[in-house]
């Protein structure tokens, strides 16, 4: 189900500050700016490498306000790890399967993520105290024409 770890959400107070210490420090590079209204959050992404079906990525995020999830994760824990991503082939398909077996989808839809992604959350209390992120990344052109092609034949 799993392809690879898209990324771990790492919360902070400062995204500047912390951008900075992760370009200076681990010669990562950011490849994506977002405010993502709909999530509370201001965020950005440093890339690491590239695997089968998308890249893996540091997300760095930043509260929009203190009632928002990151911005409750901070008050509650402080700045740290907020959650795990994992890539999968296909996120309806995922959902479907985990929801079925018996972990609280906080998304019964996937919604928009960074880079075009389509993203879903299950709840942290079911999968052992970790916020699980599900992430399709958006197809590249090869593999779009690719898989058009397939459906072809
Ligand atoms: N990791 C582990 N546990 C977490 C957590 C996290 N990131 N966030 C909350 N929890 C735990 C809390 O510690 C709390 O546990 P206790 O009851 O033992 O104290 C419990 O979950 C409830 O937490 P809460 O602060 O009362 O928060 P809510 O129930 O209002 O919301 C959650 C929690 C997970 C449903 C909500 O944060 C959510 O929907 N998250 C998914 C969306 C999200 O985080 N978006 C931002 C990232 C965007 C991105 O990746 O692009
Ligand atoms: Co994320």
């Amino acid at each position: 189900m799993f392809m690879r770890i898209d990324h771990v959400g790492i919360a902070c107070h400062d995204l500047e500050e912390k951008i900075a210490f992760f370009e200076r420090t681990f010669e990562l590079t950011v490849v994506a700016r977002e405010v993502n209204t709909e999530q509370g959050v201001k965020e950005a992404m440093l890339h690491i490498a590239d695997g089968e079906g998308g890249g893996s990525y540091i997300q760095l995020l930043e509260p929009l306000g203190p009632d928002t999830p990151v911005g409750k994760f901070l008050a509650k824990r402080g700045e740290g790890v907020h959650h795990v991503a994992f890539g999968v082939p296909d996120v309806v398909q995922a959902l479907e399967k985990i929801g079925g077996r018996g972990v609280r989808l906080l998304d019964a839809q996937p919604r928009h993520g960074t880079l075009g992604s389509s993203i879903a959350f299950l709840h942290p209390k079911d999968v052992g105290g970790m916020l699980t992120e599900l992430v399709q990344a958006a197809e590249r052109q090869g593999e779009a024409t690719a898989n058009a092609r397939n459906a072809d034949t």
